[in-house]
């Protein structure tokens, strides 16, 4: 069994740019398959957004690609295939784009990506979408859906994962951060998951989350955040003396992911370690709220739309507006309007809903490019139509996506 990767790791060698930057890079495809690379969060140019069938021709095997593009907004991003469920095989890497005027106020930065991972296991990916969508009557998830509609996220997803990953590694063999007692840590937390959101806490110490999806939020000091699929959270953390698990629980789902902090001697937590933090409350990104420089001017809408999130486990199909992908109608936006998007999850699932090549407010202001929508619940969100193009709209669970749950946002001439 052979993982896929970006050059020989995972998660794939991280990029680093300075907003600003001129970014060029050549995906040159050596995988057994047709792939392209999407930069998740950045506002960039509609033909380097990497959709197939959207923006560009698939990458064939053995042929290259050129992605040219300015990174304009700082920011923890990540880039992965925009192909099938390539994302859970391991295709996914960090893109950490640096702010000039920033500020600091911290003494290291470390980044934390955060994966649910099967491969190699006894079935691909691409096995377990086949195996979710040919089963006729019996739901082929292997997981419990008793916990559907617990709060805050209901049904827990659609996968039963083996194993949960920080940084490639799994509990037993964990990756070790090192710092220094009182030193303050920029933690850039990344879930590039397929299907599990996750909550991350790290055992004696609080966090104080300062930016998510790029944006600046007000300081928010909590024992631990929730991540969804497709969502950044960044977090300063002051270092105590020691040795500690930076633990990640995936939520209705079995087992953890944990990393080390290691500032001092100290006896290494065993890989299933309980922690207290997560019996204290987890922040969720709707408990945030923006700094003013990161808000959206107010303003009315000049058009809406409505996204309705609908699908279930058997027949394994997800849709919006009530169709799949391909079948749906596009939502058409004209160049210059402000835009809202009235969400409607019509399911007992908790979907992160990504927007390519913009970002967008919710109603209290924070702004992101994924967001979580709760079991049957309801949310606005606006967006500056700035960016030209015809654009995905998609839940960031890979296998509702792959099942159908897109749409496309088009630019049309007024
Ligand atoms: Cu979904």
């Amino acid at each position: 069994m052979d993982t896929w990767a970006y050059t020989d790791t995972v998660p794939g060698i991280d990029l680093r740019a300075t907003a600003g930057d001129l970014m060029r890079i050549t995906l040159d495809n050596q995988l057994p398959a047709d792939t392209t690379i999407h930069w998740h969060g950045i506002a960039l140019p509609n033909a380097v957004d990497g959709v197939p069938g959207m923006t560009q021709e698939p990458v064939r095997s053995g042929e290259k690609f050129l992605y040219e593009f300015l990174v304009p907004d700082p920011g923890t991003y990540f880039f992965h295939p925009h192909v099938g469920v390539q994302l859970d095989r391991g295709l996914y890497a960090p893109l950490i784009v640096e702010d000039p005027a920033e500020p600091g106020g911290y003494d290291s930065e470390w980044i934390v990506v955060l994966d649910d991972w099967l491969d190699g296991t006894g079935r691909t990916p691409d096995e377990v979408y086949r195996q979710l969508t040919a089963s006729p009557s019996a739901d082929p998830s292997g997981m419990d859906h008793t916990t559907m509609g617990a709060a805050p996220f209901g049904d827990a997803g659609d996968v039963a994962y083996p194993h949960y990953l920080i940084n490639g590694a799994i509990p037993a063999s964990p990756v070790a951060f090192r710092g220094k007692k009182g030193e303050r840590v920029r933690i850039r937390m990344i879930n590039a998951a397929s299907d599990t959101i996750f909550a991350v806490a790290i055992g004696g110490h609080t966090m104080t989350i300062t930016h998510t999806d790029g944006f600046g939020v007000e300081p928010r000091q909590s024992a631990g955040i929730y991540i969804g699929m497709g969502e950044r959270y960044d977090a300063i953390v002051t270092l105590g003396d020691g040795v500690f698990p930076l633990v990640a629980k995936p939520w209705g789902k079995e087992g953890q992911a944990m990393a080390l902090i290691r500032t001092g001697s100290g006896t290494v937590p065993a890989p299933d370690v309980q922690l207290a933090e997560f019996d204290r409350p987890i922040l969720q990104g709707t408990d945030l709220r923006p700094t003013e420089a990161s808000r959206l001017s107010e303003q009315q809408p000049d058009a809406s739309a409505t996204l309705e999130l609908g699908g279930q486990m058997n027949p394994y199909v997800w849709t919006i507006n009530g169709s799949p992908f391909g079948q749906n109608s596009p939502i058409e936006v004209v160049e210059g309007q402000r835009f809202q998007l009235d969400v409607v999850n019509a399911t007992m699932m908790t979907h992160p809903l990504h927007l390519h090549g913009h970002t967008f407010a919710l109603p209290n202001g924070l702004r992101k490019d994924t967001v979580l929508v709760p079991p049957m619940g309801t949310t606005a969100l606006q967006l500056q139509a700035s960016n030209p193009g015809v654009w995905a709209v998609h839940c960031h669970n890979i296998y509702h996506a792959e099942a159908g749950m897109m749409i496309a946002l088009n630019y049309r001439q007024n």
